[in-house]
Parts: structure tokens; sequence; C-alpha cells
């Protein structure tokens, strides 16, 4: 028999940026078109190290925003794979990650959630937010921009997550925290967030001792479990 889902009562949702709203993939293309044939696999661990780093400058309480740490991860990334990278390619490639692209349904979810506070809460550094939710044109639907860089640590800290509760200042049980990086979904659950988990492409869970309240498939399914959704606008 399948058990009938209760909704949760959310006064806000907090959405992680990189990954969830954003399609870190979308810079594939660049990178293509700068290596052919090996733009694929340079933007994977280009991804890969960035967090690498994150967390390593986190750990040894040596932190550089978001954007120096994007930029250093690019030329260790290109230094693996053996590909030369001048100044003008890392300027191209920076540009093109304050220009990802959002997920299809990003505008019309963030659209039917209005009425609740909705927040990015990222890594990323203010004038990278500033510049990739104004690319995407979904402003409008953003109570509040915030970055790591005011706490000078990045997430999984529980600093980081608590930033989004001073903030909107709700507790953290009536906030939703959405992210498609499953280290994020579980350093938000154990600040003790509610948690939705995008999870697109059916990858396995991470082992770390914590599971989210709900996992999607894509952002859209977040209607289906929480209380007084906005009926959809065609
Ligand atoms: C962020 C990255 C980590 O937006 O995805 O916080």
């Amino acid at each position: 028999m399948k058990v009938p889902n209760r909704t949760m009562h959310l006064d806000a949702l907090v959405f992680d940026a990189f990954g969830t709203l954003f399609d870190v993939r979308s810079v594939d293309g660049r990178c293509e078109a700068f290596w052919p044939g090996k733009g694929t696999e340079l933007s994977a661990l280009w991804r890969t190290t960035q967090l690498e780093y994150s967390w390593l400058r986190s750990l040894m309480q040596r932190y550089v925003d978001f954007e120096t740490v994007t930029r250093e991860a690019l030329g260790a990334a290109c230094a693996a794979l053996g590909l030369a990278c001048d100044d003008a390619r890392v300027a191209a490639l920076l540009q093109a990650y304050r220009e990802l692209a959002p997920f299809p349904e990003v505008a019309r979810v963030l659209g039917r959630l209005e009425g609740r506070r909705r927040a990015i809460l990222s890594n990323g550094s203010p004038a990278m937010l500033q510049a990739v939710v104004r690319h995407a044109a979904i402003g409008p639907h953003i109570d509040k921009i915030l970055s790591v860089d005011s706490v000078r640590i990045y997430k999984p800290d529980p600093r980081v997550y608590q930033l989004a509760v001073d903030a909107l200042e709700i507790p953290r049980d009536r906030i939703g925290f959405v992210s498609s990086n499953f280290w994020d979904v579980s350093g938000a659950k154990a600040f003790g967030f509610r948690v939705f988990w995008v999870n697109r492409s059916g990858r396995p869970a991470d082992a770390l001792g914590v599971a989210p309240d709900r996992t999607l498939d894509n952002l859209e399914r977040i209607f289906e479990h929480i209380d007084g959704a906005m009926p959809e606008i065609m």
C-alpha cells in the first residue's frame, strides 16, 4: 500500500546555486571549443577540483573567495589534463561561469513559490551570484542572495547555513533547503533544515550519516511536498 506523503509547512525555501539552479555543465561547450575532444572531461574535473579546493581551504582556514577558487581550480584541472590555458581563456571561462544557464524549470518554480520567502545560499562570491542571477533574469523571484563570503568559510560548515536563519529570521525547521549536491544536502540536514535533494541523474546517495527529507527528480516536484502550493499558471 502506498503511504501518502505528508506535506511540509515551510515559511522559506533556500536554494543552493551552482548545480541546483544553474547548470555548471553549461560551460562544456565553451571548454570543448577551446580544447576539442577534452572539453567535457575538463569541465567535470574543473567542478570537482573547485569543490575540493573549497573544502580544503575551509579546513586550512585559508579562505579566498569562490571566484578565486574557481580560477585556481581551472588552472589545476588544465594542468592535470596537460591542456595549455592562457589568460584569455581563463577570463572567457570565468565570464561563462557568470552566465551559466539556469535549469529549464527554475524561473517557473521560483515564480510559483511567490508568497514564501525565497533565497539563494551559496559558496559563490556576491559578485558571481549577482551576475548569474541577473543573466538568468530570476532576480524578481529571489528575496535574498546570501553568500558564504560574509563568514569566510565554505559549505558544509554550519556557520554558512546559520546565515539563512539569521537573514530570514525563520527557525531552521521552517526552512526548506534545496540542493542537487549531496554533500550540501548532508550539511543542511545535519544543521536542521528540512531538505530536498534534487537528484536529476539518479545518483546514489553518499554515506554521510544523514538523509534528505525528500528526493526530487527536478525542482518542479517540490510542489508535491509543501503545504499551500500555488496552483500552476499555464
Ligand atoms: C554553491 C555551490 C557549491 O552554489 O554549488 O554553493
